[in-house]
């Protein structure tokens, strides 16, 4: 089958619940059934309304293209439900399974099928990038499957795929620290990465809204903390490789960001960096 050539691919940051901020985002956006739109993942929790993100994002997938990444906030949610059709009683000692029989009882059925439908990275035919929800680590040399749930078969492939949903940081060693214990020498994973595997468009960590998309040699952060008072962002390319970007600010800050190592200083100055050729800055 013939790749569809899109006239816009744009990719939406982590939405976390907020439903009004996406539906204006998207309504700005003017979609037409030549763009393709890219959820990075992390639609759920925090925010005020999971389930009318999902719902909303089933429909509007019956008229647009929409591609899912999953993150780890689906993931955890899809581990759940999973669970709780093999082994209720299993299911009954997940975590937050109050916050998840609430949310199952919200969706659609469109819904329920589009996170199912969710996958681990998505490239851009056209050009050379790739969407995954947090990044990469710097000694992974290929990609895991692009739906997670086919790594079954080696604990290697669900470690990568478990990376890929939660990178954050990497040790002088190469390997990712958990959010509580990075140190001063360690280094946020974008900057490290070569490219392999194209430019990556990644959420997961949030970057001050301010200065829009946070630019690295081979990578672009799109989440710009909507649940936490700062901005939902639509990183667009266009057919030409030109690309831009779109913001709404959030409403309000419905999660206050307690651990500010979430938005993090990360030393090396993006401005000097180059950027892809016909980068241009859209409105803020
Ligand atoms: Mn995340």
């Amino acid at each position: 089958m013939p790749v569809k050539t899109w006239n816009r691919q744009i990719v939406i940051g982590d939405v976390h619940g907020c439903l009004e901020e996406l539906q204006q985002l998207v309504s700005n956006l003017h979609l037409t059934a030549d763009d393709e739109v890219i959820f990075v993942g992390d639609l759920i929790d925090k925010g005020p309304k999971s389930a009318g993100v999902v719902n909303w994002l089933g429909n509007i997938s019956k008229l647009h293209s929409v591609q899912l990444i999953e993150g780890n906030h689906e993931e955890r949610f899809l581990r759940w439900y999973a669970t709780l059709q093999k082994n209720p009683e299993k299911a009954a000692q997940f975590a937050p399974r109050q916050q998840f029989s609430e949310l199952l009882a919200e969706l659609e059925p469109a819904g329920i099928e589009i996170l199912q439908q969710s996958r681990l990275w998505y490239r851009l035919q056209q050009h050379d990038y790739i969407v995954v929800h947090a990044g990469v680590p710097e000694y992974m040399q290929q990609l895991p499957p692009v739906y997670p749930r086919d790594s079954n078969g080696t604990a290697k492939a669900r470690k990568h795929w478990y990376q890929t949903q939660h990178i954050r940081y990497i040790n002088d060693e190469g390997k990712p620290v958990c959010l509580e214990q990075e140190k001063p020498d360690h280094h946020f994973w974008a900057e490290g990465y070569d490219g392999r595997f194209g430019v990556i468009i990644f959420g997961h960590q949030v970057w001050p809204k301010r200065d829009g998309p946070r630019r690295f040699e081979h990578a672009i952060g799109v989440d710009l903390g909507c649940v936490h008072g700062g901005a939902l962002c639509a990183w667009i390319m266009e057919k030409d490789g030109r690309t831009s970007w779109q913001c709404v600010d959030s409403m309000c800050c419905y999660q206050p960001l307690h651990d500010t190592r979430q938005i993090v200083t990360v030393q090396t100055p993006s401005p000097d960096l180059p950027l892809p050729a016909g980068e241009g800055r859209g409105e803020g």
